[in-house]
């Protein structure tokens, strides 16, 4: 049981090689207990992803938005987009289920492995960790995970990543930032994906970004549509600043 949001799932799945991990604590006392040792469970996990990460030189970037906000059409134009001097990339995929997410980086040209985690709504250190040992990222390599579309635990828990992004579309309400605050207020960039369909709604970018610098003074925003590749230039130029540090 997750001591945050209730849910009951125990266990996550990776697609390959069929990994089954325990990856939250059974409830054996009260909440606050859950949840302390939850949180101490897991952050030392992520210390151990972000040694290992860093023994290998390898840069990991935590993706969390909305369902639905463009996560996996943003990482498929950056594997089309991708130049032959880009360091090589791969990504580990979040969904509660089905392999799609993954499919779809794999035919943009990209290697996935793909994370179910069952009734869970996040993606945890332990899962990361099952799925670097499936992924085998190469040292010196860019790794991009896409969390489970949800804008409250995903920011609750430590990765062991070096960078967060978050991802909100136009088509989720210029409210977002203001209603769920932890997570944006918690990352370097903000991505706010789909402007192309901004002329059809009454959505004030400009009102997105003021409640975005209210919450985190410092964050980067990037307005893009994945679709059109509007905005993607700088997107890649904000990745590659990242990878090549
Ligand atoms: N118009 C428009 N549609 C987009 C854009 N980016 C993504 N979409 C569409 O939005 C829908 C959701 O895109 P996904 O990439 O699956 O979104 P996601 O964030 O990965 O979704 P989950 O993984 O399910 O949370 C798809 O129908 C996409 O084609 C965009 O920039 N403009
Ligand atoms: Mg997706």
């Amino acid at each position: 049981m997750c001591g945050h949001c209730g849910c009951s799932s125990e266990k996550a799945r990776l697609s390959e090689p069929g990994i089954e991990r325990h990856s939250h604590l059974q409830q054996d006392g009260d909440s606050l207990q859950l949840q302390q040792a939850l949180l101490a469970g897991n952050d030392e996990l992520a210390r151990q992803n972000r040694d290992w990460l860093t023994e290998n030189r390898i840069i990991c970037i935590n993706l969390m938005g909305t369902p639905g906000a463009g996560k996996t059409q943003l990482l498929e134009a950056t594997f089309r987009g991708a130049g032959t001097d880009w360091p090589t990339m791969a990504v580990l995929e979040g969904d509660q289920q089905t392999q799609n997410d993954a499919r779809r980086i794999q035919a943009s040209g990209g290697r996935a492995v793909q994370i179910n985690t069952g009734t869970g709504c996040h993606l945890d250190a332990c899962m990361i960790q099952a799925g670097l040992a499936s992924l085998a990222p190469e040292p010196g390599s860019l790794v991009l995970v896409e969390n489970v579309g949800n804008l409250v635990c995903p920011a609750l828990f430590d990765l062991g990543e070096r960078h967060r992004v978050a991802m909100m579309a136009v088509t989720d309400g210029e409210d977002k930032p203001e209603k769920y605050p932890h997570l944006f207020a918690g990352c370097e960039l903000v991505i706010i994906n789909k402007i192309d369909l901004q002329p059809y709604l009454e959505v004030d970018l400009d009102k997105i970004k003021a409640s975005l610098r209210r919450l985190n003074p410092r964050v980067e925003i990037l307005p893009l549509s994945a679709s059109t590749g509007e905005g993607l230039n700088a997107w890649y130029d904000w990745l590659l600043t990242r990878a090549r540090l």
